[in-house]
């Protein structure tokens, strides 16, 4: 039977209402994460991992994956015969992403400093690479080798050692990850492949997995300190479990793409862009703001054509339908970069007059892309920003993936006798104060 392509997008219409940052947020709703629920399911999961290692992990992709595999490791010879098998198109355009992230993540990598705030007194502070990464990349309806790159390279540019990519056995792919997951990795250069998903996979990255079999060798899996990738409520639910033993990425919600546009903006191009990020999924989020009655008209005018047309109809007409989804009239840019930064959508387009100036006091997004043509999707693939952003608000206090993802500063102090000296008495003075005069004395010892 054909869809019903309802496509109606809510009008909220603004003009002439003054809100706060906080009515502004609320009148562009946000799907509701439960990932509390799941936490309990996936307790025991964990623990199963961390006391039987691989024997649990078999046993959990039979009841899971509906596949034992006989690898969990991914050999060698799997991920160079899918490099193999890859489509050369597709290889080609692979390729482009890789090369266009690694010079925008090379520029990323921080720069180490040191201030000398007296003679003989010096602090630096240098940056440390993660010692060793997990990805997880999920592999039900949405297999992105697109996210492979956006996880990878980050990790690489920041000088991460170590880097493995999980991913769930497929039983179609005789108990691997997907073909394409796997030559994305051989791609990458990545040659630390499992074929382990959900919480077993999170469980397996942060406590590491005793082996089973022979292939499988001692140790399965060495663990990991940052465990980064999107994944369903479950794999969500492990990380929140295991973090405090490695470190998270942010959480990765529903997609999101808000559009500030005036009315010099190509209406279907507007469109185009709405139905692109509605194309993820029923609960994505696609939202116009803009002070243009006529622009609004000709986006309602072309939506529905243009959804009928596209291949997922039907979860882009949901996704447009619901409630996280509007069209938003203001009554000027002023207004929508207020709706905009109160939003703090995780990629907002800027299709207006002097894009880059609007777009330069735009101060809540994850990505921001700046005039007619920066859609959404260039960033998804080949801009060489990276697509692993913050949904659900987040914007509003983190970032996006990237090399800060992997590395964190260290501060050395470095004072000789005189610098030192010259502080004693304040020390003592404070460490007193704070009732513990020992403190003081590791330095008055110094010079008695
Ligand atoms: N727009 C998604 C990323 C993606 N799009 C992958 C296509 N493939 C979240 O930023
Ligand atoms: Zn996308």
């Amino acid at each position: 039977a054909r869809p019903r392509l309802a496509s109606v997008i809510t009008r909220i219409d603004l003009r002439g209402r003054r809100l706060s940052a906080r009515d502004l947020a609320a009148t562009l709703p946000r799907p509701e994460l439960d990932v509390a629920t799941a936490a309990e399911r996936v307790a025991p999961i964990v623990e199963d991992v961390r006391h039987r290692g691989a024997a649990a992990l078999r046993d959990l992709a039979e009841r899971f994956d509906g596949v034992r595999p006989e690898h969990l490791r991914v050999p060698a010879k799997a991920l160079a015969d899918a490099l193999d098998g890859l489509d050369a198109g597709v290889r080609a355009a692979v390729e482009e992403s890789i090369r266009r992230a690694r010079l925008v993540h090379a520029a990323q990598v921080p720069s180490d400093f040191a201030v000398d705030l007296a003679p003989g007194a010096q602090v630096r502070q240098r940056w440390l690479p993660v010692r060793r990464v997990g990805l997880y990349v999920p592999g039900g309806l949405a297999v992105y080798p697109s996210s492979v790159v956006m996880n990878v390279v980050p990790a690489q540019e920041a000088g991460v050692g170590s880097l493995v990519v999980t991913s769930p056995p497929q039983a179609a792919n005789g108990g691997l990850p997907h073909p394409t997951i796997l030559a994305a990795c051989a791609l990458l250069g990545v040659d630390e492949v499992y074929a382990v998903g959900g919480a077993q996979a999170v469980a397996m990255l942060a406590y590491g997995a005793a082996g089973e079999t022979e292939a499988d060798g001692a140790v399965l899996c060495e663990p990991v300190d940052v465990v980064t990738g999107p994944g369903n409520q479950y794999v969500t639910a492990a990380k929140r479990l295991v973090r405090g033993v490695v470190g998270i990425d942010s959480e990765a919600g529903p997609t999101e793409i808000a559009i500030l546009a005036d009315a010099g903006a190509d209406p279907r191009h507007v469109a185009a862009d709405l139905i692109s990020q509605a194309e993820h999924g029923p609960t994505s989020a696609s939202v116009l703001i803009t002070d243009s009655l006529a622009l609004v008209d000709a986006v309602e005018r072309a939506l529905p054509a243009m959804v009928a047309a596209t291949k997922h109809a039907e979860r882009v007409a949901t996704a447009l339908a619901g409630p996280q989804s509007a069209i938003v009239v203001v009554d000027d840019l002023e207004q929508g970069l207020d709706v905009c930064n109160a939003y703090g959508a995780e990629h907002l387009e800027i299709q207006t007059a002097d894009a880059a100036a609007v777009a330069d006091r735009v101060t809540s997004a994850g990505a921001i892309f700046v005039g007619p043509y920066s859609p959404v999707s260039l960033g998804d693939y080949m801009a060489g920003s990276n697509h692993v952003l913050p949904t659900g608000g987040c914007a509003h206090f983190s970032s996006g993936l990237g090399v800060h993802s992997f590395v964190r500063p260290v501060q050395v102090i470095e004072y000789d006798k005189a610098a030192l000296g010259v502080l004693a008495e304040r020390i003592v003075t404070l460490a007193d104060d704070e009732d513990l005069p020992a403190h003081g004395e590791a330095v008055e010892v110094r010079f008695a």
